[in-house]
């Protein structure tokens, strides 16, 4: 074949490509006209490539250019009217076209889990009451866990079957986890209150939320990692009696004015008087917390004069107001991460 003859082939192609390409009204339709034209195997352009074969060798570079600038111009034309169709293009050629008239497909979103939820309701409801919020490690010493809290060396709640001591920690201060330097997740937040008391000038309001550990066997009350608000109130004058308006002004916010709450006489080493505060709930009293005066000995380690201020804190568990909220009962839905369960708490 000569070379103008294998041009004009390849002009009165690309001449009814163009024209049926204009009057394509169907993906249907647009596809038969794809196979046709560029389809791989009995495609009209596969047909004319090979025709190439008969071409004069000196010809075959200006047979192959126009053939290249054909096929382009023809698939150009294919995606256009696929465009056209509101089809993708070479992409969709052989998928389906777009409908736009379904409905679209709503993206899964995420949501904040109901302990996040609570922790930020609980700063929002303590900021209102004038704290704010600081936060402190779930890594401590025993300064921090025990003795500047007041918690002998003998005391029961340094027991190591009652605490997660780090065995690392332990290697390097000799293996004894009574040890001053031993480190341990902390076992409350109250180590907060000395960390702040080490730090900030006087008077003080705070809150701090975070995470405890403490080897309990989970029930439906009981998780071994929980967490905690820890508040505390440092002043010139401050009393047991602000101590209970606060807790009772936090609980109706939280919980409605219909609460019922009640403070029971207790005992913690760092507090004196100490009272525990609980809550009515499905026919039964939940305790939620405990409270009370910052004790002497604690202000004593911190060099912080008895005489001349006075303070409150108390430690509430965060998951038994969230449970109570969300109408959950059993602690260990709450970390089960079962998505199924976890969307119910849309916030
Ligand atoms: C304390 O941890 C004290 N630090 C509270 C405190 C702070 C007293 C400041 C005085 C002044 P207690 O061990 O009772 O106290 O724990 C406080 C609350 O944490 C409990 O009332 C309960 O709501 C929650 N809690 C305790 N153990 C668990 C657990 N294993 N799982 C879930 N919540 C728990």
């Amino acid at each position: 074949m000569s070379l103008p003859d294998f041009l004009k082939s390849l002009d009165d192609l690309m001449d009814e490509a163009r024209k049926s390409l204009e009057s394509v009204d169907s993906g249907d339709a647009l596809e038969a006209l794809r196979v046709k034209f560029v389809g791989a195997k009995s495609g009209v352009l596969k047909t004319v490539q090979k025709m190439m074969g008969v071409i004069d060798v000196s010809d075959k570079p200006s047979a192959g250019k126009r053939f290249n600038e054909v096929r382009d111009a023809i698939q150009l034309a294919i995606d256009q009217a696929a465009e056209k169709l509101g089809g993708g293009g070479s992409s969709s050629k052989s998928g389906p076209m777009i409908d736009p008239t379904l409905p679209g497909v709503r993206p899964s979103l995420g949501q904040l889990h109901p302990i996040t939820q609570t922790i930020e309701h609980l700063k929002e409801i303590m900021s209102r009451l004038g704290f704010s919020v600081t936060e402190g490690p779930e890594i401590e010493d025993t300064w921090h866990n025990f003795v500047a809290l007041n918690i002998p060396e003998d005391h029961p709640a340094r027991d190591p079957l009652d605490n997660f001591y780090l065995a690392t920690a332990k290697k390097q201060v000799g293996g004894n986890p009574a040890d001053r330097d031993a480190m341990l997740l902390r076992s409350q937040t109250s180590t907060v209150q000395i960390r702040v008391m080490e730090k900030q000038s006087l008077p003080l309001r705070i809150i701090s939320l975070g995470r405890v550990y403490r080897p309990d066997a989970p029930d439906a009350t009981h998780f071994p990692m929980f967490h905690q608000m820890e508040g505390l109130w440092v002043d010139k004058h401050v009393t047991m009696a602000q101590l209970k308006s606060v807790l009772r002004l936090f609980a109706t916010s939280y919980l409605g004015s219909d609460v019922r709450v009640r403070f029971r006489p207790s005992f913690f080493p760092f507090t004196e008087p100490s009272v525990e505060v609980d809550y009515w709930w499905n026919g039964q009293w939940i305790e939620f917390g405990g409270a009370g005066m910052v004790d002497p000995n604690v202000f004593g380690h911190l060099n912080i004069d008895p005489e001349q201020w006075s303070g409150f804190a108390f430690g509430l568990g965060v998951e038994r107001l969230c449970m109570r909220r969300f109408g959950i009962t059993d602690i260990r839905d709450l970390y089960r991460s079962d998505v199924r369960f976890l969307r119910q708490f849309a916030s």
